[in-house]
């Protein structure tokens, strides 16, 4: 579930002293298969989450983007736009105003805006938040500006914002997920065309579900052990004379690489561009137990992301073999690496044994409790609750347009009230 639109639009109220012009939400993700295959131009398979950002926004009159969030005490940061550069905003304002200056290098004339937002996306969790944010305020830019930007360009400018404003060397997957995903679907995107498929994906209808464990281990792109990968990635291309990774699909290629070290991140990769194909084959063949089959590959890849790409960790270890010995069907790290989540593919009849074997371990070792949820294939980005003030609009009646009659337009924010008729 994601936070209550009514709740983002108070924030905004509190925080800026008007009402939102609307209200945008942007879905975490989480990664069924095929991770750090995106910046090789290979193959991943996300979906959305029901969990997400919301960003209640309203234009300004002058060239300022002001930001609250409900998850950062400390006051709105404000940002001017003319003039913005990267390096001249820090920490989570950094991603929003990243999207505007990615916004206007890409030739769009956004406004100046006050963004009010709220998150049930754990931070650091590996489930996007970042991505989510970007998303949720390139929607809600685009939108208060009058521009229809098709969403793959919208996913293209949002990783520019985090690639050269944040300074965070990701791929296109996440960014991807939030605004294309489908509800009840996985989404398939060939990182090299930009190609995409739905593939309906829903094992709640076979009798499974996904259990998200929060390991709660921090997790920081920024951290450098992300961009040592991704720059080994690159290197053992070069070594091996293709443009990138993807153009590999035979291990036996590999024995050409002298560093064993190299050797072992490429194997990562090549075997898991193969595992999203062969997950997408399951999922698309009604042959078989397809989603046992499916859960064989989930813990194949967390072995190779543990043992060639080395960026599991002691908490995520433990609950992928804590989840497999109660019963689940199949479980991995997901996301960056170095902390987060573990995704586990779990028959609804051993989801509470699963839980309890996964707690209980983390306890005897006193590590932080970990967190669960669920996670269901869910729909992209959008405006949320348009259609309720439209209805109400056009019956010219009712809260919407009594609260009309009493407004002023604040010189900065949209719309403030003179009177509060609540
Ligand atoms: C992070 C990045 F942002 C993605 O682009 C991707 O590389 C992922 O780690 C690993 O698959 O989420």
């Amino acid at each position: 579930m994601s936070p209550e639109p009514g709740e983002v639009r108070e924030l905004f109220r509190s925080c800026f002293g008007g009402a939102a012009d609307g209200v945008w939400l942007a879905p975490g993700r989480a990664n069924l298969m095929g991770e750090h295959t995106d910046y090789n131009e290979g193959y991943v398979l996300p979906f959305a989450l029901g969990q997400g950002i919301v960003a209640a926004a309203a234009r300004r009159a002058d060239r300022r983007l002001v930001l609250c969030s409900a998850q950062e005490p400390g006051g709105p940061a404000d940002v001017a736009l003319d003039g913005l550069a990267p390096g001249q905003v820090t920490g989570w304002a950094a991603y929003p105003a990243g999207v505007a200056w990615a916004l206007a290098a890409a030739g769009y004339e956004v406004p100046g805006a006050c963004i009010a937002i709220d998150s049930d996306v754990p931070a650091g969790a590996g489930l996007s938040s970042s991505a989510a944010l970007e998303c949720a305020t390139a929607l809600a830019l685009t939108e208060l500006a009058g521009l229809a930007v098709d969403r793959r360009e919208l996913a293209a400018i949002a990783r520019r914002a985090e690639n050269h404003f944040v300074g965070v060397p990701s791929g296109i997957m996440d960014q991807s997920a939030s605004l294309l995903a489908r509800r009840g679907h996985a989404l398939l995107l060939d990182c090299r065309s930009l190609e995409t498929s739905q593939v309906p994906f829903d094992p709640g209808a076979s009798g499974a579900g996904l259990l998200l464990i929060n390991t709660r281990a921090g997790h920081e792109l920024t951290a450098g052990e992300y961009g040592r990968r991704r720059a080994e990635c690159e290197q053992a291309a070069r070594l091996l004379g293709v443009p990138s990774l993807r153009y590999l699909t035979d291990v036996a290629e590999l024995d050409r690489l002298t560093d064993p070290v190299l050797r072992r991140r490429a194997r990562h990769v090549i075997t898991d561009d193969q595992r999203v194909l062969d997950v997408v084959a399951l999922l698309r063949s009604a042959a078989g137990d397809v989603y046992a089959g499916i859960g064989r590959l989930l813990t194949q890849a967390h072995r190779s992301l543990r043992d060639d790409f080395e960026i599991s960790w002691p908490q995520a270890d433990m609950a992928v073999d804590e989840a497999l010995a109660a019963g689940a069907l199949g479980a991995r790290m997901i996301g960056g690496g170095f902390g987060g989540s573990v995704l586990a593919l779990v028959r609804a009849d051993a989801a509470d044994q699963v839980r309890a074997a996964v707690a209980n371990a983390f306890a005897r070792r006193s590590w932080t409790a970990p967190e669960f949820g669920e996670a269901a294939p869910s729909a992209s980005a959008r405006r949320l609750g348009l259609q309720c003030v439209l209805v109400a609009r056009r019956m010219q009646c009712g809260y919407v347009m009594r609260r009309h009659g009493s407004r002023a337009r604040s010189p900065n924010c949209g719309t403030r009230f003179t009177a509060s008729p609540r």
